[in-house]
């Protein structure tokens, strides 16, 4: 049998790193689609083609329908992972237009691609829908997990622009019999994670203090909770949705969340730096026990205008109908992250 073709929109991404390489590890022909206008000697491209050479970059921008077109008409994959987003969900406060555009509306253009290319019967196509969709207010559940019957209620564009994607994934389901589905992913990080995330912010600054590269930390609220995996469990869940015979939404998570200060505080232990916290708010400061160092401060400016105070997902349906499970906990993520970190600025 020929081997499957899968086409990722925003293969540069932490995902999108992490899913061409199982799919190729599959045997798949990789396509990774990279912004129209990254030329091939842009850095960005360079990095794709140098850390996973077995991905074809493809140059289409998530806003230009006709190239996306183009792409579903010259490659024909079998399978469709759309990535592709502004994902930051504090930067979707500054640029809420964009953020609409792209995490929002580009869903659309890609499913019309597929639709326009005339093969809305026999491409899967997979929609990157995120916890962000549930916002985490007190009525929603919160105690056993939202799962897929939870109530939405974003709370940032992000979230917003990712309810169009989602909704527009499953209209296009129930409208044209397409096989396309939805994961929606709790919080999943690692190696590959970017450091505007909080999570690679502090596994980074915990090496760079370590190694004695950096003095303080700067971080916004943390009393946030969230249900954190590993993002190569995740691409993993990702493939099981698609080879499902009918399409479906399904959550994956971990079932367990933790603070930002959990996660600082363990990063820290992991070096073998205990830490004292003093103060409240704005003020609160974590000291380094043994140097008396502060290492940590609060910086307002991390401040979201609107939080979601605590994430927690109920995996029971992807566990049970996709036989998925993450294989590392919290503690191994943050031992991941922060070994990983010491390495690289070594
Ligand atoms: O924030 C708090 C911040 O930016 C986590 C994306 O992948 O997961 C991610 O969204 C928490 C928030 O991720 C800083 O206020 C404190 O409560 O790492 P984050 P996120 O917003 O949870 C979901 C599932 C997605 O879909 C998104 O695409 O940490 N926090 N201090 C901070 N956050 C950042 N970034 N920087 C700080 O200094």
């Amino acid at each position: 049998m020929a081997a499957k073709t899968a086409l990722i929109t925003g293969v540069a991404g932490q995902d999108g790193g992490h899913l061409a390489k199982l799919l190729h590890e599959k045997g798949y022909e990789v396509y990774g689609t990279l912004r129209g206008q990254l030329e091939a000697s842009h850095p960005r491209y360079q990095a794709v083609k140098t850390e996973m050479p077995y991905v074809n970059i493809v140059l289409a921008d998530m806003m230009d329908i006709a190239a996306l077109t183009r792409a579903m008409q010259e490659i024909k994959p079998d399978e469709v992972y759309n990535l592709a987003a502004i994902s930051h969900v504090g930067y979707s406060f500054r640029d809420p237009i964009l953020t609409a555009d792209l995490t929002g509306k580009g869903v659309l253009n890609v499913l019309e691609a597929v639709r326009l290319a005339g093969l809305e019967k026999t491409t899967r196509f997979y929609q990157a829908s995120t916890s962000e969709m549930f916002g985490g207010l007190d009525y929603n559940r919160p105690g056993s997990g939202y799962d897929e019957e939870s109530l939405f209620h974003p709370r940032s564009p992000y979230g917003v622009a990712k309810l169009y994607g989602h909704w527009i994934t499953k209209n296009y389901r129930e409208s044209y019999g397409m096989h396309a589905s939805c994961g929606i992913l709790f919080n999943h990080e690692g190696e590959r994670r970017g450091p505007e995330f909080v999570t690679r912010k502090i596994s980074k600054a915990v090496a760079r203090i370590k190694l004695g590269k950096q003095d303080v930390l700067e971080l916004g609220n943390l009393d946030s909770k969230r249900d954190w995996g590993y993002a190569g469990d995740y691409v993993e869940g990702m493939w099981r949705i698609l080879q499902q015979d009918e399409p479906g939404d399904y959550v994956l998570a971990t079932g367990e969340t933790h603070t930002i200060r959990e996660f600082v505080e363990l990063a820290f232990k992991q070096v073998g730096i205990e830490l004292r916290w003093d103060g409240t708010g704005e003020s609160e400061t974590a000291t380094d026990v043994a140097s008396g160092n502060v290492v940590l401060r609060i910086n307002p400016e991390f401040y979201r205008p609107a939080e979601v105070d605590i994430l927690l997902g109920d995996p029971a349906k992807a566990e049970t109908k996709l036989g998925w499970e993450r294989k590392v906990d919290f503690p191994g993520l943050v031992k991941l992250m922060v070994e990983h970190d010491l390495a690289e600025e070594a």
